[in-house]
C-alpha cells in the first residue's frame, strides 16, 4: 500500500482525537475574536471559546448553512485580513451570488498536502502523469487537483475541460496514466477515444480520480470498461476546501474523510439532531485546521453515512458512504421521493443503453408527470423495433417496481443527451 503520509493517514484513532480536540479550540477561539459572525451567534448561545474542551462540546455550536455565507458576501466570514489571503475560489450557485471562499499560503499549502495524499490514495504517484481536466478557475477542481499533483511530485497536464478530442490525442502523445475529472467527463472522453478510433489499449490510462458530482456504481463500471481504468470516488465542496475533503482508496468501500483536518458529522436534515454511525443523513462538516476561512458545522446537504470500522488498506480515517444525492436534488414527484441516481441505477443494471439520460419532471392538469430519456446504444438503436419497444417497456416497469411511479420512457438516438465537460445535469424540473 502506497501512502502519502503515513504517520497522518494510518494514525492512531485515540491520537487522531487528540489532535482533532486541540484543532477544534483552536479553530473555536479564532473565529470568535476574528469573525463577528461567529462571535455575535455563540454570544447569543452564552457559548465563550472556553466551553468548548471536548469533541462532545461540538453539538453546542451552530450551524453554518450556504445562505450565511452568502449573506456575508464576498469576504464577511473570513478570519484573516484580506493581505493574507493569496487566493479566492467561488462556487456558483444556481440562483444570485456564489459563495466565496479564501486561502492563506498556509492553506495553499494544506490543501496540497492533502491532495497529494487523496491522488496516492486513488493510485497515482510521483511517476504518474496526471491529466488534470477539471475545469480551473473559480472552480476548486483544476487548481486543487494540480496543487496536489504538483506536491505528489507527478508529471501535470494542466488542460482544464473542453476541447475533448485534443484531450485524447494529448492523453495519447504524452503516456497520460492517470485521468482527474469528472466522472460524467470521463465517459464522454471515452466515448470520443471510441469515435476517433483509438482504443483503450492505445492509451496508458490506468487510474481515474473522478468527483464533483454524484455517480452510481453502474456508472463507475461503465468508465472502468470504457478506459480500462480503476475509477475512483473524490469528494469536496468549496466551502470546506475543494476537492481533498475524502477520497475512496483502492478498496473502493467508502470514502476517507481526512479527519485530521475535518470533523465529520451526519445530522438528521429536519431535526437536526447528531445521528450515529451507520445511519443516513445530512453531512456536516468543522474545519479544524484551516485560517483564510474556517467554517463551523457546515451544512453540506449531501446525504451519507459514516463507517468508523478498520479499513484493509490500513488507514484509520472514517470512511463515508459514496454521495449518492443532495437534500436539495431530492424529487418530489406525485409525492414520491426520488433522487436521479436512483434511476441512474436502474438504467445502468438494464443492457442495452448508454449511462445518459435526461429527466423531465412537469406538472399536466395539476398532475406530475415524469418523463425520462435514455440513449440506447448504436447497435440497439438500428435493431428491429419490437425489440425497443421491449426495452422501453422493461425500463418502465423497472422504475415503477423500484420507485412506485409510472414514468413515460422516451429511447432516444445515441449521442442526442447533451454531454458535459464538467458537473452533467440530469434534471430539468419544468415546474418550477
Ligand atoms: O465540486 C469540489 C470538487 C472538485 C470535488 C473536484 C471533487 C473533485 P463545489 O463546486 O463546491 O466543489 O461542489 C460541491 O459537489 O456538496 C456535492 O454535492 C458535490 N460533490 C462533490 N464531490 C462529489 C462526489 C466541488 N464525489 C458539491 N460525489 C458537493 C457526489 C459530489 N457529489
Amino acid at each position: 500500500m502506497i501512502y502519502w503520509n503515513k504517520t497522518h493517514e494510518c494514525m492512531d484513532r485515540r491520537a487522531l482525537r487528540d489532535l482533532q480536540k486541540q484543532r477544534l479550540m483552536e479553530t473555536v477561539e479564532r473565529v470568535y475574536y476574528n469573525v463577528p459572525y461567529y462571535r455575535d451567534l455563540m454570544q447569543k448561545q452564552g457559548l465563550m471559546p472556553e466551553d468548548i474542551k471536548e469533541l462532545s462540546d461540538l453539538k453546542n455550536l451552530p450551524f453554518t448553512t450556504k445562505d450565511n455565507l452568502r449573506d456575508n458576501y464576498p469576504y464577511g466570514l473570513f478570519a484573516v485580513p484580506l493581505s493574507e489571503i493569496i487566493r479566492i475560489h467561488a462556487s456558483s450557485g444556481t440562483t444570485g451570488k456564489p459563495t466565496v471562499v479564501g486561502y492563506t499560503r498556509h492553506d495553499i499549502t494544506s490543501w496540497s498536502e492533502l491532495m497529494a495524499r487523496t491522488l496516492s490514495c486513488g493510485g497515482a504517484t510521483k511517476d504518474s502523469v496526471i491529466q488534470v481536466a477539471y475545469g480551473y478557475g473559480l472552480f476548486t477542481g483544476g487548481l486543487g487537483v494540480h496543487y496536489g499533483a504538483e506536491r505528489l511530485g507527478a508529471s501535470v497536464i494542466p488542460i482544464s475541460g473542453g476541447n475533448t478530442k485534443r484531450q485524447i490525442m494529448l492523453m495519447k502523445d504524452f503516456g497520460t496514466d492517470v485521468l482527474a475529472c469528472t466522472p460524467s467527463y470521463a465517459l464522454y472522453i471515452a466515448e470520443t477515444a471510441m469515435e476517433m478510433g483509438i482504443n483503450k489499449e492505445e492509451l496508458k490510462l490506468k487510474y481515474g480520480i473522478l468527483g464533483a458530482e454524484p455517480w452510481t456504481e453502474g456508472f463507475r463500471k461503465e468508465i472502468e470498461e470504457k478506459l480500462g481504468i480503476t475509477a475512483i470516488d473524490i469528494y469536496g465542496l468549496s466551502e470546506i476546501i475543494g476537492p481533498g475533503v475524502a477520497s475512496e482508496c483502492l478498496y473502493k468501500s467508502g470514502l476517507h474523510i481526512w479527519e485530521d483536518y475535518f470533523i465529520p458529522e451526519i445530522i438528521d436534515p429536519v431535526t437536526e439532531e447528531v445521528l450515529p454511525e451507520g445511519k443516513e443523513g445530512e453531512l456536516v462538516f468543522t474545519t479544524i485546521a484551516k485560517e483564510g476561512i474556517p467554517v463551523i458545522r457546515y451544512r453540506t446537504r449531501d446525504i451519507s453515512s459514516l463507517k468508523y470500522e478498520p479499513c484493509p488498506c490500513g488507514r484509520t480515517h472514517v470512511r463515508m458512504r459514496k454521495v449518492l444525492g443532495r437534500t436539495d436534488d431530492m424529487l418530489i414527484i406525485r409525492g414520491v421521493n426520488v433522487f436521479p441516481s436512483q434511476i441512474e441505477s436502474i438504467l445502468t443494471d438494464i443492457g442495452g443503453i448508454e449511462p445518459h439520460y435526461l429527466l423531465v419532471i412537469d406538472r399536466v392538469d395539476k398532475l406530475d408527470s415524469l418523463e425520462v430519456l435514455v440513449e440506447v446504444s448504436e447497435s440497439l438503436f438500428s435493431d428491429e423495433i419490437r425489440k425497443l419497444e421491449e426495452l422501453n417497456h422493461k425500463i418502465t416497469h423497472e422504475i415503477h417496481s423500484a420507485l412506485g411511479l409510472t414514468a413515460t420512457v422516451r429511447l432516444v438516438e445515441p449521442k442526442s443527451i447533451e454531454r458535459s465537460e464538467g458537473k452533467a445535469r440530469r434534471v430539468i424540473d419544468k415546474r418550477k
